[in-house]
């Protein structure tokens, strides 16, 4: 982690949130990746969200495993809760402080390597089980902290900076995403905050497994020529089902678009999704509907992003489990251990 502390100067014009915060108060550290490194864009579309949203920073726990892409929870929201675990670990973590504490927001921030390798496993049973998070992943198909080696989700037939052809298939995250459950699965690319920003405040506002999949380019091994995770060519390959607007419960309903274009999802909180469409017949509530498009698009070898599928209705693990609602960390020892004839009645139930 780095230790390179921003000056604290704040600009008295600097725009406020409703909270009278500014953007600064949601920054963190300076970060040490690499200069034009994508992970750095999503950092700062985090640092918008939250500030659109007027989120208290205290109210957040950001976790991560290991990566370029996991540092980065160390560039944003310092006064919120963080924790960066092992590699590939950052959903078992997120899901046992979920369990502890439902009032927080959950942000997941992981890597390619960081989730579709070693923490496949980990990815696959915190989107089947609903864990209520934004799970962010920072892809650029390859290892970046370790210099560049392919990952899972580097596309076959794609070539690495020295020239050598990857022969593996890769791991589409969204699908699988798509395939576990979750109920709010979309796809961006870093150098679209327009895009992006939004769907992170939608995702977060969403009460369920919401999974990003954000296409970042690593500028030192993964910026070149017969890369499919480069700046030019998912400029170049981007194809959007729709443009997202993202409308708080707290706001007043304003929609101006052609109507026909234009889709209006309320979500359980009484917020509201805008979504602009861009692909006419595209429709994000039909998850086998999202999984044929994908599949299709994806062999003429384009980058379907966008909001590709949201549950109107989404479940979470805690109601799964019936938990109880205050943070385990707020009831009394009573309520943690009721006493041995309480046991002795649950012991008997089980004989
Ligand atoms: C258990 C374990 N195995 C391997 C490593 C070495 N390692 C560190 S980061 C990393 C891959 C990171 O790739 P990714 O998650 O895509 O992040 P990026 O750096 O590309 O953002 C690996 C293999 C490790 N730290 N721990
Ligand atoms: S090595 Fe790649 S992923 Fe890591 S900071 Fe540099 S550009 Fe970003
Ligand atoms: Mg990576």
């Amino acid at each position: 982690m780095t230790y390179i502390t921003k000056p604290k100067f704040y600009h008295p014009a600097l725009p406020k949130n409703a909270l009278g915060y500014t953007h600064r108060d949601y920054e963190g550290k300076i970060s040490t990746l690499c200069a034009g490194c994508g992970h750095d864009s999503i950092t700062a579309s985090i640092i918008e969200a939250c500030f659109e949203l007027a989120i208290e920073p205290h109210r957040v726990a950001k976790i991560s495993g290991i990566g370029c892409s996991s540092k980065t929870t160390d560039y944003f929201l310092n006064a919120s809760h963080g924790f960066n675990s092992v590699h590939g670990r950052m959903p078992s973590v997120l899901t046992g402080a979920n369990l502890a504490n439902r009032e927080l927001i959950y942000l997941g921030v992981s890597g390619d390597g960081d989730t579709a390798s070693i923490g496949l496993g980990q990815f696959a049973h915190a989107m089947r089980r609903g864990v209520n998070m934004v799970y962010i992943v920072e892809n650029n198909g390859v290892y970046g902290l370790t210099k560049g080696q392919f990952s899972a989700t580097a596309d076959r037939g794609s070539k690495s900076k020295r020239g050598v052809v990857n022969a593996d298939s890769s791991i589409d995250l969204v699908a699988m995403a798509l395939q576990l459950g979750a109920t709010f699965v979309a796809r961006s690319f870093s150098g679209d905050k327009t895009q992006l920003v939004p769907l992170i405040k939608a995702a977060i506002e969403h009460e369920g497994a919401a999974l990003i999949d954000v296409i970042s380019p690593c500028i030192a091994f993964n910026n070149h020529e017969g890369s499919t995770k480069s700046f030019d060519y998912v400029r170049e390959h981007n194809e959007a089902v729709n443009r997202l607007d993202f409308i708080t419960a707290r706001a007043p309903i304003k929609v101006d678009y052609e109507p026909g274009s234009v889709q209006v999802i309320e979500q359980h909180d009484g917020s509201r999704l805008v979504l602009k469409k861009v692909a006419a017949d595209y429709d994000p509530h039909d998850r086998l509907g999202a999984m044929a498009f994908l599949q299709k698009h994806s062999a003429m070898g384009q980058v379907v992003t966008g909001l590709l599928y949201v549950d109107r209705e989404p479940e979470d693990l805690h109601r799964h489990f019936n938990t109880v609602e205050a943070p385990l960390n707020t009831l009394s020892e009573k309520e943690l251990c009721p006493g041995s004839a309480v046991l002795e009645k649950i012991n008997a139930s089980l004989r």
